[in-house]
């Protein structure tokens, strides 16, 4: 039996440990079919150069916890961990460090699995990776062409958004109010030949299967409305020519052209607000722009060809902007005339067209019918240009006049809309969708906002795309036996500003043989790094199969993903591009599941007091900038009045990171640990500091500390030893109760991610039996010794996922071999924890007619439940009505019916 230390000294024992486990290989997956499994993933990080902060330790300690709980538990658990290599933010550091990225991310990457390591994360090192090695982007690109002959990878040419410091390609969800996600820059945009993939095809099943995933409320949310599924009406409306005034009267305008008349369609969900229609709107960016100027910049009418110049510039002035920043709920709306007209086909009246940038050219089809009346943005955009506002929707509820408001609400009968008048927007909707199908006109149509994934990249650090191009600019996939196209080391691979891939410039690179025995040239873009990270929980099932990417009985063994942790910040693009990948897998029988995350849990942020100060005269600040950022140093130095301390978010860039290196230096990991746990619940925001951790070590040295008085007494044989709950004293089983309620709530609270009161639950129980010892000490019988016994083990082992250094320290000094970690999780006794039930009378009218056993915590409305369901209360109830009913929590319930 190793000598019990008395107080927590990580200096004595971590490195002990940490050299243990790695020579036991104690964290290599187990794979025993006998055993139910426990798939724990912690999203796959870019190792930045900055390393892992205590930020970034919020989410691997707390998988860490579950992951070691259910291999005690007697899980196969697989706990593995690899390095999304290839994509922007890799290549950028690289080049500001003026070196490779190849050697860069791996070296990186063992920064990151040494701070890992350090703090005692139990991952399957063995199974590790990097999506930037070959033996793994093959598969990448396998990926690629299955999805390629399934129609689901394209190549067209697109507007795309643009990041001019970035060089780059921005997909939308990159793109944010109107700036670059990485770098802040604007976005613009651009014109080229891009690839796709299909994403839109799957956007139902995306939408539907949401309902079945345990997932936070506010990411499902996110994905449906990231992809927004809509049900409306699609139609024709026909263009009439402009009008020298005349007056409304249908019959008077004449069509344009009755062979060729242009028309254009819209979408709309509100088809029962037909008749409110007063003009239409189309986008800048719409195909009916360009005719319309075509047909009026030369006109001889002065007024005619002046307005072709308007439109002409508003038009040039909206394509400069991004979709984000034109549509922003706030700004004003803008907009030209075009000097044509349309026809409402519901009053048979000519409208206005408009052309303005809050119609987006890739929703819906870009043109809309507007009615002021009930939409916000028709009635702003009507009232700024004294556009005809018309109310075909009288809300139900009379009481509240909006004479002169816009009524958005769907609670209303129509009017103003001729026969269907007195409707309700229901049936209008019915009526009217089918008046327009029956017209030949339109039909019922579901939009979604999803757009298809942008996956071309024209930068280097990334997988290439196995395509060849032929000489009439065909696409022919690489053969599978020649994968992987292998993305050739160079030494320069900075993007070129004419926005080719730098791979264009490497002619033993581009030049091939075509399909034909031609010359043909190899696709130079390279895949964002979202394809890497779709797919990469499927290699950790499999990930030394140099034959294929994955072997199906391995994927079968380990998938779903039962726990899948990380930032919210991945709410659409990685978490919805996985799920869309999985489900063309599971489709092609390639996997087994059609979700891979089942469980997903989001922690919250580490922040840090952040020093900024006051901006000068000079200087101006963005929306949401509280200051100027500036050096520790500096905010010293700094008058009080001049100073600003700030919570901001852990980066490099702040200059505000504290590293989990530092802190296990002067604390240990288990304090870290410990601390991270118990600071505030899994998914709210904490604000660092040290104080965290100095907590934390005090509750570790107060269980080295009850471990060391309790050791003399300590009886491995405990178990056989130990009285069961009915034969126990009172003092011993107050103690097994302690013990038992510990465990219970432990487990509980683990599953849940509760941790901080699974801490909580392990102080409280330290507690409890250093009061249990004042009064009867450990000595004093065997009995007793033996319940101590337990507690001081289960303690020992609730403790262990959490502070694993201490655990084996403190198990080791209980005369045990090996680790906690193979040492079992505890189990509560049930009677034990039934001890817990109190006796509460139930009264009817005063008088005792039942006794209910409830747990002692039991809420009023559960007593009160209870006591009503009780057959001998409802006896003495037939046929009275209960008035009231009186609940003294823990004692009595009285119904009272007189
Ligand atoms: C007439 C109308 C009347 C509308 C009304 C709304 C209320 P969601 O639910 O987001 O799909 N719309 C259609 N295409 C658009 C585009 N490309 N850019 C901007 N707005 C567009 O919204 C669909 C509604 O948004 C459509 O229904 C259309 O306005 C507008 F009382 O048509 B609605």
């Amino acid at each position: 039996m190793g000598l019990m230390p008395d107080r927590y000294d990580p200096t004595t024992f971590e490195s002990k440990w940490r050299e243990r486990w790695r020579s036991a290989d104690l964290f290599r997956t187990r794979e025993d079919p006998e055993r139910p499994k426990f798939y724990g993933l912690d999203f796959f990080p870019y190792p930045s150069g900055a390393g892992l902060s205590v930020g970034h330790c919020r989410n691997y300690i707390p998988t860490d916890v579950l992951c070691r709980m259910k291999f005690m538990q007697g899980y196969n658990v697989l706990h593995p961990m690899g390095f999304d290599a290839f994509g922007l933010p890799a290549e950028n550091e690289a080049i500001a460090k003026k070196t490779h990225p190849a050697p860069m991310v791996k070296s990186y990457g063992e920064n990151y699995r040494r701070q890992m390591d350090l703090i005692g994360i139990s991952y399957d090192w063995s199974r590790s990776f990097y999506s930037s090695d070959p033996e793994y982007y093959r598969w990448t690109q396998w990926i690629f062409e299955l999805l390629y002959r399934k129609g689901l990878a394209y190549r067209r040419p697109a507007t795309v958004n643009w990041c001019p410091k970035d060089l780059t390609v921005l997909a939308d969800e990159e793109v944010e109010g109107g700036l670059c996600w990485r770098c802040g820059s604007k976005v613009e945009r651009k014109q080229i030949p891009q690839w796709f993939f299909k994403i839109t095809a799957y956007a139902d099943r995306l939408l539907e299967d949401l309902d079945s995933l345990d997932w936070p409320e506010g990411i499902k949310e996110m994905q449906r409305n990231w992809i927004g599924r809509s049900e409306g009406v699609e139609f024709e409306m026909k263009v009439v020519l402009p009008d020298s005034g005349a007056a409304d009267d249908p019959n008077e305008f004449r069509v344009l052209n009755r062979e060729r008349q242009p028309t254009f369609r819209v979408f709309t969900t509100r088809i029962d607000t037909v008749f409110g229609m007063t003009f239409c709107v189309l986008a800048p960016e719409h195909e009916l722009v360009p005719f319309f100027l075509g047909s009026t910049e030369h006109a001889s009418d002065p007024e005619i060809a002046e307005r072709a110049r308007e439109v002409a510039d508003y038009v040039e002035r909206a394509r400069s902007m991004s979709e984000a920043a034109r549509t922003a709920g706030d700004r004003e709306k803008t907009g030209v005339f075009s000097g044509f007209y349309a026809l409402n086909p519901a009053t048979g009246r000519r409208v206005p067209i408009w052309i303005a940038d809050y119609v987006v050219a890739s929703y819906g089809t870009g043109a809309i019918m507007a009615v002021p009346g009930h939409d916000e943005r028709d009635f702003e955009f009507a009232q700024k240009y004294g556009i005809e506002i018309v109310e075909v929707v009288r809300p139900l509820d009379e009481g509240s006049p909006h004479e002169g408001k816009v009524f958005t609400g769907k609670a209303g009968v129509l009017t103003n809309s001729g026969e269907y008048n007195g409707q309700t927007v229901e049936e209008a909707q019915k009526n009217l969708t089918q008046w327009v199908t029956a017209l030949g006109m339109g039909e019922a149509k579901v939009t979604y906002r999803l757009r298809d994934w942008l996956i071309s990249r024209q930068r280097y650090w990334g997988c290439p795309i196995p395509v060849i191009l032929d000489s009439e600019g065909g696409t022919h996939l690489v053969s599978e036996d020649c994968l992987p196209v292998m993305l050739p080391e160079v030494e320069r691979y900075e993007p070129s500003p004419d926005g080719k891939s730098p791979l264009a410039g490497i002619p033993d690179f581009v030049n091939v043989t075509g399909p034909e025995g031609d010359l043909a040239q190899r696709e130079t873009d390279t895949m964002g790094g979202f394809a890497c990270s779709s797919w990469y929980f499927l290699r950790f099932c499999d990930p030394w199969n140099d034959d294929r990417a994955w072997d199906l009985e391995k994927v079968r063994q380990w998938m779903p993903v039962d726990c899948y942790v990380g930032g919210a910040e991945h709410a659409v693009m990685h978490l919805l591009y996985a799920r869309f990948w999985t489900k063309v897998l599971y489709d092609e029988g390639l996997v087994p599941v059609e979700e891979p995350f089942q469980r997903l849990m989001n922690q919250g942020q580490v922040l840090a007091l952040t020093p900024y100060r006051k901006p000068r005269e000079s200087e101006s600040l963005d929306v949401g900038q509280e200051g100027i950022l500036v050096s520790f140093e500096e905010a010293r130095s700094l008058p009080e009045s001049e100073a600003l301390w700030r919570w901001a978010r852990m980066s490099k860039s702040k200059g505000n990171v504290v590293t989990p290196d530092e802190v296990v230096e002067s604390h240990g990991a288990d304090a870290l640990r410990v601390g991270e746990l118990f600071v505030a619940p899994f998914d709210a925001d904490v604000n660092w500091s040290d104080d965290i951790v100095v907590a934390a070590e005090r509750f570790l040295n107060r269980v080295f500390r009850l471990a060391a008085r309790l050791s003399p007494t300590h009886d491995r044989t405990w178990r056989s030893g130990v009285p069961s709950a009915s034969e126990a004293s009172a003092e011993v089983r107050e103690i097994r109760r302690a013990t038992h309620r510990c465990i219970a709530k432990s487990t509980e609270d683990i599953e849940r991610f509760a941790f901080n009161t699974y801490i909580a639950a392990l102080m409280t129980f330290v507690n409890e039996i250093n009061d249990a010892l004042k009064s009867n000490p450990s000595e004093s019988d065997k009995e007793l010794a033996y319940a101590y016994s337990e507690a001081l083990e289960s303690l020992i082992l609730l403790l262990a996922p959490a502070a694993p250094f201490s655990g084996d320290e403190l198990w080791e000094s209980l005369g045990y071999e090996g680790f906690t970690y193979q040492a079992g999780w505890p189990v509560a006794d049930p009677e034990l924890l039934r001890a817990d039930l109190v006796t509460i009378a139930v009264q009817v009218n005063g008088k005792l007619r039942d006794t209910l056993e409830m747990p002692a915590g039991a809420s009023q409305g559960e007593l009160e439940q209870a006591a009503l369901a009780s057959e001998r209360v409802q006896a003495h109830l037939a046929g009275k009505t209960v008035r009231r009913v009186i609940v003294v929590p823990g004692r009595l319930v009285n119904v009272v019916a007189p």
